[in-house]
């Protein structure tokens, strides 16, 4: 049975219940609560108007609510005594046909899990593109969450109960998705090329990122657009409008990760693009101005620890000393450009005269938890955090681990380890104040031998700037007065340090209404990762919107998701921001 919209918010209150009586497992107080807020303007009004009632509710019908539903191919599963949606669910992913050994291991999970938590695990078996999970990702998902602690279950819970929910209205509404399939799909395609065996890293210039890159080009020119890779690895569509004289919006974002990466971390932004173009190409829509897809090849200094490479080339600041840096394996930068068969010559000519562009608009997934807990799809983002990077090496003297007194010896890793605590404490203290050490390494360590070196990295972001410069100072001086107080000598070498960046309230404001647009509440809130925005802020106006992350929001993580619903709502925002962009006075 297929209802509509307008179905729903025309009938009976009782008859709206009984409509939605299969979307949330035996509880129908859920639609009950929310039909009052009838009419919905959109499917996903709804969704969230129930996911609203379901964050609301008492702790205890949220644990109620969780009781309704069934072990995952437990008796009554197996004995058919599921209710039709959950039946459905269980048995598209083979739940209801394990092995005898897959048997045993969910079932022992079901008890420890119940036993550690007093309800039952709760997954969304089909999976964040709606294709179903595979079987083994069922119970390793099982496996990692039964060592979580309770109040984390609960709530992930009831955020798996709401994507069972999302997906069932999908089948009611006969939803099929215009672009998040899409996102979702190719995500997976490029997500599966690597440098490493396992996992997702994807350096720049390294076969799998040269791989990816003539991957989105293929798929750009495929949406109609102009083609090119330029002679920093970013790849450039172009979808031009009828007038030749128009100016340029630009968006996307970076196909570079970080090492052990998820999938969608820049890659969402340009995929949603592609994604958008192709649909306005398709149907021979244009634009009264061009629009510029960038892949920026380089955002997160994996492989020669300088960050924004694309997107500071696009902006005219590139600094041609970076062409002499080497990577790990001492390849310097320069050769890889020409041994990828770039011209680095070409480099500076990429530079774009601010004249020509409107504004730099980037979709990104959150990398964080506030829509997640706001049950909200998409966020409108105020501001993009500053960051001050450094490497910083520590010479002490190597000695005897058996025979060197403890005061009398001048260890490098117990310095550093003295100040990694103090940047934990002094970035503790003030709220939107981060600081992590995401390196730490004793080069030709032994186990009895006391460390002569010791090298880490620091990140320092706020989303104000005299705060982080504050909190870089303390920690520099403190670096200092350690170091003399133990006899260690120190070198620091700043990485980077890129200001915070204001959004521009012209562009959020035509995001807020394409939000409104369709439905969904507008939630502003400051980017604590960085973007390729702050890198364009140097030459344009910029914005972003977010799309929400599960997984309790992890990112940089193989963990980090999303779902094809929320692809597609954010498509579906952006192209509609795209087709009422209002250029600034
Ligand atoms: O580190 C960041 O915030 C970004 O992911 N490069
Ligand atoms: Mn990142
Ligand atoms: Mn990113």
């Amino acid at each position: 049975m297929t209802i509509t919209l307008h179905q729903l918010n025309s009938c009976t209150a009782s008859h709206f219940v009984e409509l939605l009586s299969g979307i949330y497992e035996h509880s129908p107080w859920i639609p009950q609560r929310a039909e009052v807020q009838r009419p919905f303007v959109s499917l996903a009004a709804l969704k969230i108007a129930m996911q609203q009632v379901v964050a609301q509710a008492s702790g205890q019908e949220q644990l109620g609510l969780i009781c309704e539903h069934p072990d995952l191919a437990g008796a009554a599963a197996l004995s058919g005594e599921l209710t039709p949606e959950s039946t459905g669910e269980q048995s598209q992913v083979g739940l209801l046909n394990c092995s005898p050994e897959q048997l045993d291991v969910i079932s022992a999970l079901n008890s420890a899990y119940r036993a550690r938590f007093g309800f039952p695990f709760i997954i969304a078996v089909k999976g964040p593109d709606g294709r179903g999970l595979k079987r083994n990702d069922i119970i390793s998902a099982f496996m990692r969450r039964v060592k979580n602690q309770r109040a984390e279950e609960l709530s992930e819970c009831l955020q798996q109960i709401n994507r069972i929910a999302e997906m069932r209205l999908n089948d009611l509404f006969n939803v099929t998705l215009e672009f998040g399939n899409d996102i979702m799909a190719q995500a997976e395609v490029i997500g599966s090329w690597s440098d490493e065996a396992v996992g997702l890293t994807c350096a720049f210039l390294t076969p799998a990122h040269r791989k990816t890159a003539n991957q989105l080009a293929e798929w750009m020119c495929a949406a109609g657009m102009q083609v090119s890779i330029d002679a920093i690895g970013n790849v450039v569509g172009r979808y031009l409008s009828d007038q030749p004289d128009a100016k340029t919006l630009i968006t996307g974002s970076h196909y570079d990760t970080v090492c052990n990466a998820g999938k969608y971390d820049g890659r969402e932004g340009i995929l949603l693009a592609i994604a958008v173009v192709r649909h306005l190409h398709a149907r021979g829509e244009k634009l009264p101005y061009h629009l510029e897809v960038i892949g920026f090849s380089e955002e997160e200094g994996v492989r020669f620890k300088s960050t924004f490479l694309g997107s500071n080339a696009v902006i005219g600041k590139f600094d041609l000393s970076l062409l002499d840096k080497t990577d790990a394996a001492g390849v310097v930068m320069r050769e890889a450009l020409t041994e990828a068969g770039h011209d680095v010559s070409c480099i500076a000519a990429i530079a774009r005269n601010p004249q020509d562009i409107l504004g730099f608009v980037e979709v990104h997934i959150e990398q964080g938890p506030v829509l997640l807990q706001k049950n909200l799809p998409v966020g409108i983002v105020s501001s993009i955090a500053g960051s001050s990077r450094f490497l910083v090496e520590f010479t002490g003297v190597a000695s005897h681990a058996g025979t060197t007194p403890m005061d009398m010896r001048k260890d490098a890793a117990v310095a550093a380890a003295e100040i990694i605590l103090f940047i934990e404490k002094r970035c503790a203290m003030v709220a939107a104040l981060v600081g992590t050490v995401g390196q730490l390494q004793v080069p030709e360590g032994s186990v009895n031998v006391i460390p002569q070196r010791c090298v880490f990295s620091m990140d320092i972001r706020a989303a104000d700037n005299l705060v982080r410069e504050a909190a870089v100072a303390a920690i520099l001086q403190q670096i200092d007065t350690v170091c003399q107080r133990r006899g260690i000598e120190f070198s620091i070498n700043k990485i980077i340090d890129i200001p915070a960046v204001q959004c521009a309230p012209w562009l959020m404001n035509q995001l807020q209404r394409a939000t409104e647009n369709a439905g969904v509440p507008v939630v502003v809130l400051p980017s604590g990762a960085g973007h390729d925005a702050m890198a364009m802020a140097n030459i344009t106006d910029v914005a972003m919107l977010f799309t929400r992350c599960g997984n309790g929001g992890i990112s940089h993580n193989p963990l980090e998701t999303m779902t094809a619903d929320d692809a597609e709502l954010s498509a579906q925002i952006f192209l509609d921001f795209l087709r009422q962009l209002k250029p600034q006075a």
